[in-house]
């Protein structure tokens, strides 16, 4: 699962990811190049934590996010010139898009818009999403209606079906609407998902805000979800600049200093969970002496294929599961109590597992 790293330029995409990553990618005041930035995102998780209380084990594994911040934003993002090019090949790569807003106020940064306007930004960003669909909407629509010329009858069908699906996406792009907040049957879905048009991505916005708001944190990204819409989109405030710095810490001088500054829980964290949550994605856990992780499913994954994400033989070889829920585990104090008292339980392939539960699996190859 892969983010990639959205924003006008200067909006602090380089100087967020490095706080993502806990890396040391160069921030540049000046227009940057070169190759994209690929890091990962250990994801926070209480849960985890005390997994790795109760079991002692030798090591912890949590999950992960990648994080990829695209350094060379074309020169005319922001300025309705669309996006294209090796850019755009890999924003559509990435399973949801992370969009940095500029919110901090630093004469020395120049803003591409000559102002600071988190809001406008948002919009415009919305905007050249929108763009970048409807251009290639256009060209493939052209191309389809060259198709049909040469189509055989038996051939017409399927191509004026695109037609007409391909025509629906873009009146609703013109009219504002994101493909991610369209209505579609699940065989449109699957039609459009060759295009990886950029509006059908799960979008998370994060306002990167001034040093000195940070106590206000709350309220700014209260303000922020006025302006975003939408089931799969989300949005987080955070000072990346202040983040940056805060992960270079050690935690605990990291929790002194966060207190000091009247800042909460970590904004980076937030935003960790969030990438994770509009991905749809959830967490499950095995442990053991040896080792305590946390594994990254989708939402509704069967466990056969959630044991497949382990090993492939596990998959291959599944006898069952035993599994029990996190609360469970916790109210029981150790497996063999939860054993007696019958929440650890034994499921088969199809059982749906659920975000927190602890799995055990059997197998035989
Ligand atoms: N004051 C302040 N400056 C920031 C903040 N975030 C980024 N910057 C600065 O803005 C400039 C551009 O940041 P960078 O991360 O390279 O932006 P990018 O072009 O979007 O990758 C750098 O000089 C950063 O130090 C912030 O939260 N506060
Ligand atoms: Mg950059």
């Amino acid at each position: 699962m892969e983010i990639g790293i959205i924003g006008l330029s200067k909006s602090g995409k380089t100087t967020v990811f490095n706080a993502l990553t806990r890396g040391h990618a160069k921030v540049t005041a000046g227009a940057g190049g070169g190759k994209p930035n690929v890091g990962v995102a250990k994801v926070p998780d209480a849960r985890l934590d005390k997994l790795t209380a109760m079991f002692k084990p030798k090591k912890t594994t949590p999950a992960e996010v990648t994080y990829v911040d695209i350094p060379a934003a074309p020169e005319g993002l922001g300025k309705e010139a669309g996006i294209g090019g090796e850019y755009l090949n890999r924003l559509q790569r990435a399973d949801a898009l992370l969009h940095v807003v500029r919110g901090f106020d630093d004469p020395s940064v120049p803003h591409v818009q000559g102002t600071v306007d988190a809001f406008r930004d948002v919009g415009t960003m919305d905007m050249e999403l929108a763009f970048s669909d409807l251009a290639i909407l256009e060209r493939r629509l052209k191309r389809l209606e060259a198709d049909l010329k040469r189509a055989k009858v038996i051939e017409r069908d399927a191509l004026h079906k695109e037609e007409a699906l391909l025509t629906r996406v873009k009146d609703a792009l013109g009219a504002g609407k994101a493909l991610r907040d369209m209505l579609l049957e699940a065989e449109e879905r699957r039609v459009l998902e060759n295009y990886q048009f950029l509006t059908g991505k799960p979008l998370l916005v994060a306002l990167n805000i001034d040093e000195a708001h940070v106590p206000k944190e709350a309220e700014l990204a209260k303000e922020l979800g006025k302006h975003i819409t939408g089931a799969a989109v989300r949005g987080v405030a955070l000072c990346g600049k202040l983040e940056a710095e805060l992960g270079q810490m050690a935690p605990e001088e990291e929790r002194e200093f966060r207190a000091s500054l009247g800042a909460g829980e970590s904004g980076l964290v937030r935003m960790i969970r969030l990438s994770y949550d509009v991905l749809g994605l959830i967490s499950f856990f095995t442990v053991g002496e040896d080792e305590c992780r946390a594994w990254t499913i989708t939402r509704g994954l069967a466990a056969q294929k959630a044991a497949g994400k382990i090993h492939s033989d596990i998959e291959r070889g599944f006898i069952r599961a035993e599994v029990i829920a996190y609360d469970d585990l916790m109210k029981a104090g150790g497996m063999a109590e939860a054993r007696k008292l019958g929440t650890l339980r034994a499921e088969g392939k199809t059982y749906e597992i659920k975000d927190g539960d602890i799995a055990h699996f059997l197998f035989n190859v």
